[in-house]
């Protein structure tokens, strides 16, 4: 892993890559599935995981089987999970609210749930039980009545063990097994058998992610996942072990996912990138893992703590772990980050699967101006507004004032009509 001066690294947002072709792939599937419906969904289901599938619905039966697959204490964690990202994102709850005034009026905002939502749960190389649990759970809290769950199939037309537990568990009732960019054009557009959503969430490969955004309008969408990444600010306390590790938990996801350590101190640097070449030799992933080092990877050395915080500010990093002496010290500087680590203990897959705070989280430096998928993901709000005669007779020449600027005479005629009628007789 490389090791340079912080002042060295070039940050390179410019992700101008050329996905002509893939655009062009995503645009006809979505016409396919747009205009055939559930037959075309079972043809690029079969076209590209193989499968040839009567039912697109997963199969109850499929349910039951899936728990002999899985060890207890998988689901016994996964119990305990789901318990934890519910009560996290209770908290996120918003209330609806009115303000009254002395005039008489009435203005407020009414937070009401969407009411039908589409989860993609990526099956394939990577399925990720934990990804459903992270978007399920916040639309349950928000009281989305209709989540209906789309994965991709096998070759025989099953869908991956953990990932069935863990709908199961969620009590989801409408899990359809398909994947892809028809999975998206089923989801926005509907067909025979499934009807179409208000919004898609959950990531997918690129194939996935150019779908959401060709169907976005149409319905809204979560975000545009970039690949994961992670920084770590450490000191000389840090444990080098640690550090590695945590950096490779994220570049075992992706080749293409992006692990730095920022250090003031020179000596742990070096550490670090001897502990990575020892552990990463033992990772299953490490063909992911490595490329991902090698293209992405850096340990940055700066003068201080101070820039090392300034650095991970510029970054904007998916996962900001502290693993400094005094993390909460410096949690008041951080500017820019998706989940915010603290101390040694604080590793990455606490908040991956486990503490309750959501592990969907704003990649590749849209942390700047992005949130963590939430609450507020899965609620919409109305307006309300109500003005009495006293409120209107008060302020309508001033809105006619603001019309007639406008050049815009209907709309000032609408309150003048009024104040005619009723100028005399206020109350
Ligand atoms: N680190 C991923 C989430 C995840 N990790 C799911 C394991 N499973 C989000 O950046
Ligand atoms: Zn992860």
């Amino acid at each position: 892993m490389k090791v340079l001066p912080a002042a060295e690294y070039r940050l390179d947002r410019d992700q101008t890559e050329n996905l002509t072709e893939q655009r062009e792939a995503v645009q006809s599937i979505l016409s396919e599935v747009r205009a055939k419906g559930d037959a075309a969904v079972r043809d690029l289901t079969k076209r590209f995981d193989r499968a040839e599938l009567d039912d697109l619905r997963i199969p109850d039966e499929m349910y039951e089987s899936a728990y002999a697959q899985v060890t207890p204490a998988f689901v016994e964690a996964l119990r305990e999970a789901i318990v934890n990202i519910r009560v996290y994102h209770e908290a996120q709850k918003r209330t609806s609210w009115m303000l009254p005034s002395a005039d008489g009026s009435l203005l407020g905002q009414i937070v009401r749930p969407l009411k039908r939502v589409g989860v993609y749960v990526p099956g394939g190389l990577a399925p990720l039980p934990s990804t459903a649990l992270m978007n399920v759970i916040p639309a349950q809290v928000a009281g989305v009545p209709e989540i209906v769950v789309t994965t991709p199939p096998d070759a025989e037309g099953r869908v991956h063990p953990g990932i069935l537990v863990a709908l199961k568990e969620l009590g989801i009732t409408e899990a359809y097994r398909i994947g892809g960019a028809q999975a998206i054009g089923a989801l926005a557009y509907g067909t025979e058998t499934i009807r179409p959503v208000d919004k898609i969430t959950g990531p997918g490969n690129v194939y996935v992610a150019l779908a959401k955004q060709a169907v976005y309008g149409l319905v809204a969408i979560d975000m545009i996942a970039g690949p994961s990444d992670i920084l770590v600010i450490a000191d000389e306390t840090a444990d080098p072990d640690y550090v590695a590790a945590d950096l490779l938990s994220q570049a075992e996801h992706d080749p293409m996912a992006q692990s730095i350590c920022v250090t003031p101190s020179h000596d742990l640097a070096m550490r670090v990138a001897t502990a990575l070449v020892e552990q990463i030799g033992k990772l299953p992933r490490r063909e992911i893992a490595e490329a991902a080092i090698r293209g992405q990877g850096a340990i940055l050395v700066t003068k201080d703590l101070d820039e090392a915080v300034e650095v991970a500010n510029r970054i904007a990093p998916e996962h900001l772990e502290l693993m400094v002496a005094q993390p909460t010290e410096w949690l008041g500087r951080i500017e820019n980050a998706g989940a915010i680590f603290l101390g040694p203990y604080s590793t990455e897959p606490v908040g991956d699967y486990f503490a309750g705070p959501n592990h969907t989280l704003p990649t590749y430096g849209t942390a700047r101006f992005s949130s963590p998928l939430s609450l507020d993901d899965f609620v919409k709000k109305s307006s309300v507004i109500q003005y009495g005669k006293q409120a209107l007779l008060a302020n309508g020449e001033k809105i006619i004032a603001l019309a007639e600027t406008e050049g815009l005479d209907a709309h000032a005629n609408a309150v003048r009509i009024r104040l005619q009628k009723e100028g005399g007789s206020i109350q």
